[in-house]
């Protein structure tokens, strides 16, 4: 099966391209490396030594045999070329993670705000617009978001996967209907996901494309056993105040010693995957494409689920290191419980790898290895949701 991996030089994207490439898919990355110039923008690098996409091509080529290709462009400004792309490869998938996926670099300013909405919301149409013009029958599965749903907006009942059966008053009496969730997005860059979500129920509708929508929760971990297996091949791990998620941004505070930047109270709940198990639902997801003429198809791609100040304390526990509590940057609920369905991949045989198993290793192997790499200064979150919030004084000096 011939796969484009749109993003597949980013931190899910390039495991899931070795892992692809390994089940022996033919893989194509296509990427502007857009990610590696913010790093540039933000004066920031991956707290891993990640390699030129040649050089990690070459590596993995020298290691297994297996060529992939890759193509520099930029989904949002290159139309043309992308429709090229599929007229030339004419692949039977495309696996899309080609977006700006940080929700504090969304918020920075007007032109972070505008670039993510652009970026984004171009490309994914870009993508889907090809895949009609071109003709083929190419199934698209898209990353998404757990946080299309907002936090806490059903109270405790489970958040279904994708859709809600609602009953709708009429003067003859209810009736049933199966909506899209409501979206309640916390940030740009999460507004972006629900404006995709749109688009994506357009064309399944109107051209019958094949889509899968993964609404994927926090990912944390670094390596896959296809990136372990040279340093040439490591993936990325960001810890700075924009791209660092949670729980990856706590252990490597915990490897140099830096006390963890729990916001507010720490009482908000999120749902987490390792990326381990982000490669493996992708293939899950490539191998059990909707028919043509069927909804969107979405799946939750989460494994647990944690409140913040439940990791700072299980990592606290484990290394000695201390817990600060930092003014919240964002606007968003001081806690919230978060109850998800994931039954999907659970039935299609996904078998997790769970924070207590993966935990001890990730601060081993990758926080301590490379803590000689960490810019301390670039720890703290400074983007805030709205002028005028509070921002947290650095902890170390
Ligand atoms: P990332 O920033 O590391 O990777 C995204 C890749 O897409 C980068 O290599 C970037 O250069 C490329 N890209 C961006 N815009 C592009 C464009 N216009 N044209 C071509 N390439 C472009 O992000 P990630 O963490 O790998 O996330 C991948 C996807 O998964 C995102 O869409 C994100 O929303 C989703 N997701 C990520 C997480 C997470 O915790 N990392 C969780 C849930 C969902
Ligand atoms: N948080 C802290 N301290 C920190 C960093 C974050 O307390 O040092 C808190 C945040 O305030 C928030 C929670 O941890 O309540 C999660 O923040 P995050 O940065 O780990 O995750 P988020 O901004 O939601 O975004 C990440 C990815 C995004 C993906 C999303 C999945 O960057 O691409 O879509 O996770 S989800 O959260 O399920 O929507």
């Amino acid at each position: 099966m011939k796969v484009l991996v749109l993003g597949g030089d980013g931190f899910c994207g390039w495991p899931t391209t070795l892992h692809l490439s390994d089940k022996g898919y033919d893989v194509i990355v296509v990427d502007n490396l857009s990610r590696r110039e913010i790093d540039l923008e933000l004066e920031v690098e991956s707290l891993t030594p990640i390699r030129p996409m040649g050089e990690r091509i070459r590596t993995w080529k020298e290691l297994t045999g297996k060529e992939i290709g890759f193509v520099n462009l930029d989904l949002a400004e290159e139309y043309e070329r992308f429709l090229g792309l599929l007229r030339d490869e004419r692949p039977d998938a495309i696996v899309h993670f080609g977006e700006q996926r940080a929700a504090p670099y969304s918020m920075r300013n007007a032109a972070a705000k505008r670039y993510t909405v652009d970026n984004n919301v171009r490309g994914t149409h870009n993508v889907l617009v090809a895949i009609v013009e071109s003709g083929l029958d190419i199934a698209l599965v898209h990353l998404g978001t757990m946080g299309v749903y907002g936090y806490g907006w059903s109270g405790s009942a489970p958040i279904p996967e994708g859709y809600l059966t609602v009953k709708v008053p009429t003067p003859d009496g209810e009736i049933e209907r199966e909506i899209l969730h409501p979206a309640n997005p916390g940030s740009v860059y999460h507004m972006t996901k629900t404006l995709d979500q749109l688009l994506f129920a357009f064309y399944a509708k109107n051209d019958q494309l094949r889509i899968t929508d993964l609404h994927q929760g926090i990912v944390w971990g670094t390596q896959t056993p296809q990136t372990a297996l040279d340093e040439r091949l490591i993936n990325r791990f960001d810890y700075d105040g924009d791209y660092g998620t949670v729980l990856n941004r706590f252990l490597m505070q915990a490897a140099i010693g830096h006390p963890l930047t729990v916001h507010g109270t720490g009482g908000q709940t999120r749902a987490f995957i390792h990326i381990r198990d982000t490669v493996r639902c992708i293939q899950i997801a490539l191998e059990n494409p909707p028919d043509r003429g069927d909804q969107v198809s979405v799946f939750n791609q989460v494994t647990e689920t944690y409140r913040v100040i439940e990791l700072a304390e299980l990592i606290a526990k484990e290394t000695g290191v201390e817990i600060a509590h930092l003014p919240n940057p964002r606007r968003e609920a001081v806690e919230n419980d978060l109850n998800v369905s994931r039954e999907r991949f659970i039935a299609l045989g996904l078998d997790a790898t769970t924070l207590t198993e993966g935990l001890l290793e990730e601060i081993r192997d990758v926080a301590n290895k490379y803590s000689y790499r960490a810019d301390t200064t670039k720890i703290i979150a400074r983007s805030v949701w709205k002028q005028g919030m509070e921002t947290s004084p650095d902890l170390v000096s």
